[in-house]
């Protein structure tokens, strides 16, 4: 039983201690107001290659600011697909993204040249590019566009796979049902192989293929096992048509609001996110593949290339001729 005068003498003791404890409460909540948090979108599982790399930028970007700027990975696209991230970066519910070139050559018509099938020779080639002149010229593009690009990132060879049909060549192609990604230059790619595109978004394509809505879809192989589409298509067809970049991107109206030493900061940490994102990719492509193997995946190859080229003229005299793309193609085919 607490007499009168120890409760009274309580009563002072906890308002002695809340009093003291004001000023901290106080500095943290002001210390939260002023903290940036910034949301980052992505569409990849947990342990994919973008993923890792996002989770070490975000620790790093933490870590460096001591909490004052803290960045949240969303990945597994749990806040919807590419399209909808993109509408959400730009109306500022969103901050960053790590996205494929369909969003980015919508809002730089120029960057289509690098989505032309069979244009870079390999990663190597495509990174000489994109880490020089070609890359710097796309950043400042994008940069007006809204989107600051901080680290570019690999998104590998993409190939060809099917459940029911095993190619050989390109007449194999006829009547086939193929999701793509919504672009132009994929859409064209397919109709001039003899197939019909299918729109469908990437993470719908598993079900797709489940539900016979398609017969095969095209990505790089460390995708087509972490979205489980090995498990559906048994035949890939290793034509490496296009090699593409990804990139990680900030929007421009949350890159205005950081200090420039903020700014370096976060030029840095996406640098070295990439190239992480590089290494740990070509261990992924390889671990891949022994997935897709063991699991009964059949690869072949094709025997040439020249009568896929031949194919895809008209695309690429669309492109040649088009003062959009012109330059960028003359830059990569002559360096
Ligand atoms: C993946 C790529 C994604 C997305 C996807 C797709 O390889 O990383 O950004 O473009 O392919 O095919 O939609």
């Amino acid at each position: 039983m607490i007499s009168r005068t120890s409760y009274f003498f309580l009563l002072l003791f906890i308002c002695i201690v809340a009093l003291g404890a004001l000023p901290a409460v106080h500095a943290q909540a002001q210390q939260n107001s002023q903290a940036v948090r910034l949301r980052l979108w992505n569409i990849h599982p947990e342990g994919y290659p973008v993923t890792v790399a996002l989770d070490s930028f975000a620790a790093e970007i933490n870590e460096q600011t001591k909490g004052r700027i803290s960045v949240q990975v969303f990945s597994n696209a749990t806040l919807g697909d590419q399209p909808k991230a993109v509408s959400m970066l730009k109306s500022g519910e969103l901050d960053m993204g790590e996205f494929g070139l369909p969003p980015l050559t919508e809002a730089v018509p120029s960057m289509k040249a690098i989505t032309l099938p069979f244009l870079f020779k390999d990663t190597a080639h495509m990174f000489r590019h994109l880490d020089g002149a070609l890359g710097a010229r796309f950043r400042e593009r994008l940069a007006a566009a809204g989107f600051v690009v901080l680290g570019w990132y690999d998104g590998g060879a993409r190939s060809f796979y099917c459940t029911n049909k095993q190619l050989t060549g390109p007449r194999d192609f006829k009547g086939l049902r193929i999701r793509v990604q919504g672009t132009e230059v994929f859409k064209e790619m397919i109709t001039l192989l003899g197939a019909t595109p299918m729109g469908v978004p990437y993470k719908e394509v598993k079900t797709a293929f489940d539900e016979g809505k398609i017969d095969c879809a095209e990505n790089n192989l460390p995708s087509f096992v972490s979205a489980g589409h090995y498990k559906s298509a048994r035949f890939f067809f290793q034509t490496e048509h296009v090699i593409t970049p990804e990139a990680l991107v900030i929007s421009s109206s949350a890159w205005r609001k950081l200090s420039a030493d903020d700014q370096k900061l976060f030029l840095a940490a996406g640098e070295r996110s990439a190239k992480k994102m590089r290494e740990l990719w070509v261990k992924q492509v390889e671990e891949a593949k022994v997935v897709a193997r063991k699991a009964g995946v059949v690869f072949d190859r094709p025997i040439e290339y020249g009568a896929y080229v031949a194919r895809m003229k008209p695309l690429l005299q669309k492109y040649w001729t088009n003062p959009d793309t012109k330059d960028e193609l003359v830059t990569i085919l002559a360096n």
